[in-house]
């Protein structure tokens, strides 16, 4: 008798981004042809570090695909009268076809007000109420940048969702929400799990695709994971030297699972190749509308 030895599907996520980006920058060029470039407007509060570097790496992924990327550093202290002035100026301005103001915002700065303020046609992330609403009914016009990256990945890796176990870890209106809609959408049976579920170990278990959004380095451990399960892994968090890892502990989990991400190189890739999906499609919208 022979042991078994499982392999996993790696999910990478920055092969498939790249991919998705080569076949954008061609749209951008039939685009460019006719004249029309599509401007992304990012606007970054302060100078929390994380969000620094996530709004760098979607600034050069604009350079990559030919978007024109616009970006408003504020500083720590802007009035919010400010800061909804500037999403008017944008809102108006023809040159601009998405909005996204990087999360998280200052303490003093009330994130529903001002997610409120961008036109929902100009909301790239799809926070804005409408944009929630129009993904509650199953017919988005955006869809939120990660959730619709980690569909992507599950999509390119032909797993099937319909009718699986799918358990949802974090409850965000950014993340675990919008996640678990898009995964009932494709006829999985969601669970959403929380800070307050009860036996969260028991609950993962459970699960035939396993997302964590958590937020704490290494939480989901093997015992959480069921053999064969696919396990995304949402978590990006930094340690002391600012390594990044993610919610699950990889060297352990990959031994029980079918299908994995790693952090880095798997979601946090997908949310900003999913961003500039988004743009792209605004602007054809936008210019749509125009000529007719
Ligand atoms: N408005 N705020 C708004 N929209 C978003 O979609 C975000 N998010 C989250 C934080 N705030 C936001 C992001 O952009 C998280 N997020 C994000 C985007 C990209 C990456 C991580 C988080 C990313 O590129 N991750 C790399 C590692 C980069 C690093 O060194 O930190 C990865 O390979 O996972």
């Amino acid at each position: 008798m022979g042991c078994v030895i499982m392999s996993y599907k790696l999910l990478d996520g920055k092969d498939l981004a790249a991919r998705m980006k080569k076949a954008m920058s061609k749209e951008v060029e039939k685009l460019a042809s006719e004249g029309i470039v599509p401007g992304l407007a990012v606007i970054i509060v302060g100078n929390d570090p994380a969000s620094r570097i996530y709004v760098n790496n979607k600034r050069k992924d604009c350079e990559e695909v030919g978007i024109k990327s616009f970006e408003y550093a504020l500083p720590e202290e802007t009035p919010e009268e400010e800061l909804l002035g500037l999403i008017d100026a944008l809102n108006q301005d023809s040159s601009i076809d998405g909005i996204l103001v990087q999360l998280p915002l200052p303490r003093h700065l009330d994130e529903v007000k001002v997610i409120r303020r961008i036109s929902p046609e100009k909301d790239v992330d799809a926070f804005h109420p409408f944009n929630v609403g129009e993904l509650m009914i199953g017919r988005p016009v955006f869809a939120p940048c990660t959730p619709a990256g980690v569909m992507e990945l599950i999509k390119d890796a032909n797993i099937d969702v319909a009718g699986k176990n799918c358990v949802v870890v974090g409850r965000s209106n950014i993340v675990g929400k919008p996640m678990a809609m898009l995964m009932l959408h494709e006829n999985a049976t969601v669970t959403i799990c929380h800070s307050k579920t009860r036996d969260l170990k028991a609950m993962c278990s459970k699960a035939d695709i396993l997302i964590s959004a958590i937020g704490k380095a290494n939480y989901i451990t093997a015992d959480y994971v069921k053999e064969g399960a696919v396990v995304i892994d949402v978590g990006i968090n930094r340690n002391a030297e600012g390594k990044v890892t993610g919610d699950v502990d990889f060297p352990e989990v990959s031994k029980k699972a079918s299908a994995i991400t790693p952090v880095p190189g798997g979601v946090g890739p997908m949310t900003r190749a999913m961003l500039l999906k988004n743009t792209i499609k605004a602007c054809n919208m936008h210019n749509k509308k125009s000529l007719s």
